[in-house]
Order: structure tokens, then sequence, then C-alpha cells
């Protein structure tokens, strides 16, 4: 049963038939290619999370933001339920730059990085790259192995 949760953000920065991801140099998801994201602090919405931390992760600054997915994460022996509010970012302004937490680099579709990202993106990303909104819950034993999971496409997903 978890006894607290944390918000988290993940902004997916797109162009025709391109995905910007960023490795991760340090912290949680070290080493694996991810969105840009970080935790929701308290004296902001989720969207406004979410433009701050893709600009500290990435130099962009995002002109508009669609919700396109929640993802429940939870570790078996870690009482922390995680939420990930997933945005697609299609207007930004400003051109990716490293930065001290992420290393951008600009991904055809057709040729994103499954092996070196969360076990559970390979799942959820064809239904985002579909243009489907979709609510997710993942089971995890430890980082690289998902015990059980739910994925559901939603016509509407909750602010
Ligand atoms: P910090 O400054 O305190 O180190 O942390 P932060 O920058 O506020 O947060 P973070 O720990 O870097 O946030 C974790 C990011 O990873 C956040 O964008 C949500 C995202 N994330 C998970 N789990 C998964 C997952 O399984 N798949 C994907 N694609 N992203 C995930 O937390």
């Amino acid at each position: 049963m978890s006894t607290s949760q944390k918000i988290f953000t993940l902004a997916m920065v797109r162009k025709t038939n391109a995905l910007l991801l960023g490795l991760k140099k340090k912290g949680f998801g070290e080493g694996k290619w991810n969105g840009f994201g970080g935790k929701v602090e308290k004296d902001e919405t989720i969207s406004e999370g979410a433009v701050r931390e893709l600009e500290e992760e990435s130099g962009l600054v995002a002109k508009c933001l669609t919700k396109i997915g929640i993802l429940e994460f939870e570790f078996v022996g870690d009482p922390v339920l995680f939420e990930v509010h997933v945005f697609d970012v299609t207007q930004y302004e400003g051109e990716p730059v490293e930065t001290e937490e992420m290393k951008p680099q600009w991904f055809p579709e057709d040729g994103i990085p499954y092996e070196k990202m969360w076990p559970d993106d390979i799942l959820w990303y064809p239904l985002y790259l579909k243009g489907i909104k979709f609510r997710g819950h993942f089971l995890y034993q430890g980082y690289d192995t998902i015990l059980n999971y739910t994925l559901t496409q939603m016509d509407h997903l909750p602010s």
C-alpha cells in the first residue's frame, strides 16, 4: 500500500518524425535516455513545473503543452507512489543545450533507443507517437523489472 505520493512531470519535445531525448547524467534514472522533467514544487501547478523543468534541463522554453499521459509507478518495498504527468511539446523557443543534468539529442521516431530507457517506455511510446492519450500503472522490482502493469487509452485526462 502506498502511503505517500510524489508528483513529477515529463516533457516530450517533438518535431516532424523526430523526438528530443536527454541522456540523464546524474541522479534517478542516470545513464538512461528520457524526456525532460522532475518534481513539481509546492508553489507551482503541474504545467508550470513541466515548463520550468524543461527549461532547466534542456534550455528550451515551451510555448504549447498538451497533457498526453499519466503514469504511476510503485517500487516493491517503497511506500511512495510516483505519479508522472506526461506532456507533448510541439512549440518551443530556443535550441537544446547540454545542461548539468541532461545531454540532449534528436532521435528519429523509428530509432528510439529503448534498450537504454526505462523499461515502461517501449510500452507507452507507441500510443504517444500515434497521438493516443493514456494512463498507466507499473509495479517495478528494482529499476529493471516490471512485475505487472496496466495501460489504458483515455479520451480525456484530468489536469
Ligand atoms: P532532483 O533535481 O531532486 O535530482 O530531481 P528532479 O530533477 O526534480 O527529478 P528527477 O528525479 O530528475 O525526476 C525523474 C524524472 O524521470 C521525471 O521526469 C519523471 C521521470 N520518470 C520516472 N520514472 C520514469 C519512467 O519509468 N519512464 C520515464 N520515461 N520517465 C520516468 O520517474
